[in-house]
């Protein structure tokens, strides 16, 4: 095999840019699993204090090195990594997933009430649905991560929504992808349709939960919290 002459300064610049990439993503790794752990304590209070559960299923993701590209490049973002850092708030995301409507509603306040996050932007899909009939309330917030060198204010996108939306949109997503984004008309009218479906199955259980339970609220509204998270008299 003939030997190649490897430029020393190349390779120690190449794991440069790997060690700096590396650290990016671990700042929105620590975001998340901060994230992650705030959604936990308030699951684990409410089954403890109600014997009811808000969240049915909690989720999180790390944007890959080739989807941050894709994203970069489609929205014409300069690429370094301040501007990655500006431009791009969904590289941290966590899926919340409720059994009601409601509770998607009040996780979201127990959360970005709380003292050390920031809110970005809300997206309320919900409340005004994708014309695809895609539904969930999205919110970038930032939080505080403690590093050695200082702290950084992380940014994660937050998504809640419904068992019921949360499966509409697993399918809509598979299929979009099936089809290489180009879905056919049958198909998406079919998905606007099931998505009116699971809306309407939302609103139902809703109804049947809340007859269950009569008027009891299992989950506590926000402002009834102190900063430090007991109830005000
Ligand atoms: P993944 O793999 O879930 O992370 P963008 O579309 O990202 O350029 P923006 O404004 O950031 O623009 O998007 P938006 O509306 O906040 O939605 C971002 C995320 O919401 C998506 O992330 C999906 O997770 C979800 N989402 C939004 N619209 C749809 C939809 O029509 N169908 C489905 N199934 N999911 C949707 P990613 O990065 O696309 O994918």
């Amino acid at each position: 095999m003939p030997t190649v002459n490897v430029d020393e300064s190349m390779i120690a610049l190449a794991r440069e840019l790997r060690d700096e990439m590396q650290q990016f993503l671990n700042e929105y790794s620590f975001g998340m699993r901060e994230i992650e752990t705030k959604l936990e304590i308030l699951r684990d209070d409410f089954s403890h204090q109600h014997s009811y559960n808000p969240i049915e299923h909690l989720s999180s993701r790390l944007k890959g090195v080739e989807s941050i590209l894709e994203k970069v490049q489609r929205r014409g973002i300069q690429p370094n990594f301040t501007a990655i850092r500006e431009g791009i708030t969904d590289i941290a995301g966590v899926r919340v997933t409720c059994s009601f409507v409601n509770d998607a509603y009040r996780l979201f306040e127990l959360l970005v009430g709380q003292d050390d996050i920031g809110l970005i932007a809300v997206k309320d899909y919900i409340a005004e649905p994708k014309s695809n009939g895609y539904k969930s309330l999205h919110a970038i917030i930032t939080v505080p991560v403690f590093l050695p060198r200082g702290t950084v204010r992380v940014p994660v996108e937050v998504q809640f929504r419904t068992i019921a939306m949360d499966f509409w949109a697993s399918l809509e997503h598979k299929i979009y992808y099936k089809y290489d984004k180009q879905v056919p008309q049958q198909l998406l009218d079919e998905l606007r349709e099931a998505a009116l479906t699971a809306s309407d199955l939302d609103e139902r259980m809703e109804r049947l939960h809340r007859q269950i339970r009569g008027s009891e609220e299992p989950v506590p509204a926000p402002q009834q919290m102190t900063s430090r998270g007991t109830h005000e008299a």
